[in-house]
């Protein structure tokens, strides 16, 4: 495949494959004859728009642009009936006009397209900032008025549009989730491919168009996520149609991608293997014609690759099609201010004329911008598009603010569910066999993906086999559409049917799962636990995504939840050491809204089952599981890990000995790891103290410690009392950082005998002893702890301690003489 590069100035034919962007520095000069035979035309194919339907396609655009600029300045005086006044301003000018014009040119050519060939199209947008664009044709469509009736399709209803927009109480200035049609709200820039493509997989029907600006093309995020073409299969899944634009200027610079030559543009995106078609100039009459012909040949061009792939059922990677659009910045608004040029520059990034409240020259300018828009021509009196506009709009659910996968909860499925049971280790006797827990969750994530092949997808960054999940490949393999080699069929375990998501790009990953549950499918990810905090930022930005759809906006169905589990933790980093021990992730979540996260820390295999079904189950989460992929004891019986992981925090009865009475310490563990080091010290103390009363506690619901004002999961202050008391010491094994506990708990009664062990950034290359050591979450500086704090073993526990303190010695030095831990410590069971 090749690439048409096309330049639709008022200086040049467009037609002529002639223009080439200038190498910076230079003028356009006639291509080389190489240059030439790189090319292919679209108009061997192109049937040529007619001048009404271009007039009608600029009238559109036209009013989506006078939209724009009144959402930005106006609160008043919407059709410029008056003269503009200082009364007709907003007081506070907020907004981004620079992405604006291209992206609603963008809308408009998609609009063209969707009608000729009745496409089942979205549209994402990377700089979110341009939501004017996106709110201008949602409105216009008749989207906006729909769910929210108070901005009708009239003169009213556009003083309230204007005057919701960016307005304190009200619409944000971004793509957030009360706009129509959106499923990216493109505040932090880099993910509108990665959400592209995860709304395309299994979605055959489906194209993703997306725009991507030539700022965040300079993410990290966006440029890992150019490969996602690589895991795209045309059979099975729908297509994604990038649209780079190429404005030129981010906030304040110019972009790269803008100022590099033709040649290199074009030769980066072909190496990431797309075909890419430019369409490039500023006046407005050609470029239509460049747009139209270039979409056109596209959607050709996707479906020609589906029909091919669908036809033969074996898919070869396809060069997918994709636009690069080079328009000016803030194209169509005013060309000059102050002196200073703002179309075609970074000014024209935000509010291009920034003081229309206090300077009459800037007002007159804005007027004068506003009315080359020809308002009288796209709105009767009333404010109303004029009919022959409004037809030239896809309808119903074919508009893109109203398409269905843009409420992908709409279109969501339960899972069909294996029962968890099923998979239930055998347990005759507390922490006495050892099994990985993850190894078992994957015979029954393995069933999970047998049954439901159209709609669950399992993420990890190469990670399934080393977290021990590899059984999952049995009901499917990687998806791989690169090349193939003969050894991937020994144990390869990919190919171009797979389901199975597996590349070293966490962000294109997580990208890939979000935009898979906004559009209402479900999905499991497992990510290194000091790794997953590549992904902060994504889990926050979708955390406040669902915060704001679940809480206020009715008329946004709910989604299925993400499921992160946390594996290869921070205490099994034998050989990996301290760059893969960090905790933090779950500090992290717990900043986000208790209506939208849930951190779960089961014990145990079985515990860890009932705690992954129920997460496939929910909607409308961030839940975060961790669990370790070596072999650990199981405690709990399938029925006993149920009732716990239901009660989420609770007495286990059979490692306590104060039933009856009240306990003078209370031993409580979260998390696989601590939990076993807890018991182990609960066994030590019992050795050495028959008469000391412990009480253990395991929690597995995180957000149990918090009040339950503050987290919908919380206990009340009286089942917390009863638990913990009020005033015995509670000595906590926490598997991440030990201030979290206190965090969520600083509130109850007993908090001040709160003492919480966990990661104390203690860490090198270590035996799981040794580290344990480092960061006193060891059996030995629990058990010294607890003398330390009960009144009564204070001078009666000195040798106790003493002796210890000399197995922390003897361990440290078996484990710098051995490489190992000593097997009375590796082989330890829970005594019967
Ligand atoms: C990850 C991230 N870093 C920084 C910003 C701040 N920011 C907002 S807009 C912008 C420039 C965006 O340029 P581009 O993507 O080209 O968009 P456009 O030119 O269409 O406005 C920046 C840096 C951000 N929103 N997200």
């Amino acid at each position: 495949m090749t690439s048409v590069l096309l330049k639709a100035s008022k200086k040049r034919c467009p037609f002529l494959l002639s223009s080439f962007y200038a190498t910076p520095g230079e003028s356009s000069s006639m291509p080389s004859t190489k240059e030439i035979n790189l090319q292919r035309s679209v108009e061997e194919t192109w049937e040529p728009i007619g001048s009404d339907e271009i007039r009608k396609i600029d009238a559109y655009w036209r009013a989506c642009n006078y939209l724009c600029a009144g959402m930005i300045y106006l609160r008043d005086n919407p059709l410029l009936k008056t003269v503009l006044r200082p009364e007709h301003f907003k007081n506070r000018l907020l907004g981004h006009w620079g992405s604006d014009p291209g992206q609603t040119f963008t809308w408009v050519h998609l609009n063209r397209a969707i009608r000729k060939h009745a496409l089942n199209m979205i549209y994402i947008s990377g700089p979110g900032h341009g939501a004017p664009a996106v709110i201008s044709n949602a409105y216009l469509e008749g989207t906006y008025s729909e769910i929210y009736p108070e901005v009708s399709q009239d003169e009213e209803g556009m003083r309230n549009l204007f005057r919701a927009f960016s307005f304190p109480g009200h619409l944000g200035s971004h793509c957030t989730p009360e706009v129509p049609g959106s499923i990216h709200e493109g505040g932090e820039l880099g993910y509108s491919l990665s959400h592209a493509f995860g709304a395309a997989f299994d979605n055959p029907d489906l194209i993703v168009s997306v725009v991507v600006g030539d700022g965040e093309a300079e993410t990290g995020p966006m440029a890992t996520s150019w490969h996602s073409n690589k895991f795209l299969n045309p059979v099975r899944d729908g297509a994604v149609l990038p649209i780079l634009h190429l404005n030129g200027y981010k906030i304040a610079n110019p972009t790269i991608l803008a100022r590099i030559s033709a040649e290199e543009l074009d030769s980066l995106f072909r190496g990431y293997g797309w075909t890419p078609y430019s369409v490039e100039g500023d006046d407005p009459q050609l470029m239509h014609k460049q747009m139209a012909q270039t979409v056109e040949q596209c959607i050709q061009d996707i479906h020609s690759i589906q029909r091919k792939a669908r036809s033969d059922g074996s898919p070869e990677r396809p060069r997918w099609p994709m636009i690069i659009l080079r328009t000016p910045k803030g194209w169509t608004g005013p060309k000059e201010v102050g002196g200073h040029k703002v179309e075609g520059s970074w000014r024209a990034h935000q509010v291009p004329v920034p003081e229309v409240q206090t300077n009459p020259d800037h007002a007159r300018i804005l007027e004068q911008w506003m009315r080359s828009y020809k308002p009288e021509e796209l709105f009767d009196e009333n404010g109303t598009l004029r009919p022959e506009l409004k037809e030239i709009a896809p309808r119903n659910g074919l508009r893109m603010s109203a398409n269905p996968h843009a409420n992908g909860g709409r279109l969501r499925q339960p899972l069909a569910m294996p029962d968890f049971r099923d998979y239930a280790i055998r347990v005759e006797k507390p922490g006495a066999q050892e099994v990985s827990p993850t190894e078992i969750l994957a015979h029954f994530l393995r069933d999970v993906m047998r049954r439901n092949m159209n709609n669950f997808r399992v993420f990890s960054p190469d990670e399934n086999a080393s977290n021990k999940l590899e059984a999952i490949y049995a009901a499917s393999k990687k998806t791989w559409l690169a090349s193939f080699k003969p050894e991937d069929s020994d144990g390869g375990e990919i190919a171009r049917d797979g389901r199975v998501m597996e590349m070293l790009s966490e962000h294109t990953l997580e990208g890939w799962f979000e935009g898979y549950v906004l559009t209402g499918r479900h999905g499991f990810f497992s990510s290194y636990e000091a790794f997953v905090h590549i992904i902060d930022s994504m889990f926050n930005q979708h955390a406040k995504w669902l915060e704001k759809s679940k809480l206020e906006l009715g008329w946004r169905a709910p989604i299925p939840s993400i499921n992160l589990l946390i594996t290869s933790v921070v205490w099994r980093q034998d050989h990996n050491g301290f760059s893969h021990q960090d905790p933090g992730f779950l500090d992290l979540v717990t900043n986000k809204s208790a209506n939208v996260t849930r951190i779960y820390l089961p014990p145990d295999a079985n515990c860890l089952l009932s705690v992954v079904d129920h997460c496939l189950r929910s909607v409308d989460y961030v839940n975060v599981i961790v669990a370790d992929k070596q072999p650990h004891l199981t405690y709990l019986d399938m029925k006993a890990a149920i009732t716990h992981c239901t009660k989420g925090i609770g007495i286990w009865e059979w490692a306590s000995n104060d039933d009856g009475g009240e306990p003078d310490v209370v031993m409580t563990s979260a998390g696989d790891i601590a939990t076993m080091e807890c018991l182990a010290a609960v066994a030590l103390l019992r050795e050495c103290f028959s008469d000391l009363k412990i009480r253990f506690v395991n929690v597995v619901d995180l957000f149990r410690l918090q009040p339950g004002s503050e987290h919908p999961h919380g206990l009340s202050d009286r089942d917390f009392d009863t638990l913990f008391t009020k005033n015995k010491p509670v000595i906590f094994n926490f598997h991440g950082y030990p201030t979290l506990i206190h965090k969520l708990a600083y509130r109850r009664a007993n908090h001040e005998n709160l003492h919480v062990h966990g990661y104390r950034e203690k860490g090198n290359i270590n035996t799981p002893l040794e580290l344990a050591i480092r960061n006193q979450v060891d059996r030995f500086s629990l058990a010294i702890d607890v003398i330390d704090r009960v009144p009564r073993l204070g001078t009666r526990g000195a040798h106790e301690k003493e002796r210890l303190k000399n197995q922390i010695v003897e361990s440290i030095n078996y484990a710098y003489a051995e490489g190992i831990d000593s097997p009375q410590i590796r082989e330890w069971k829970w005594p019967s």
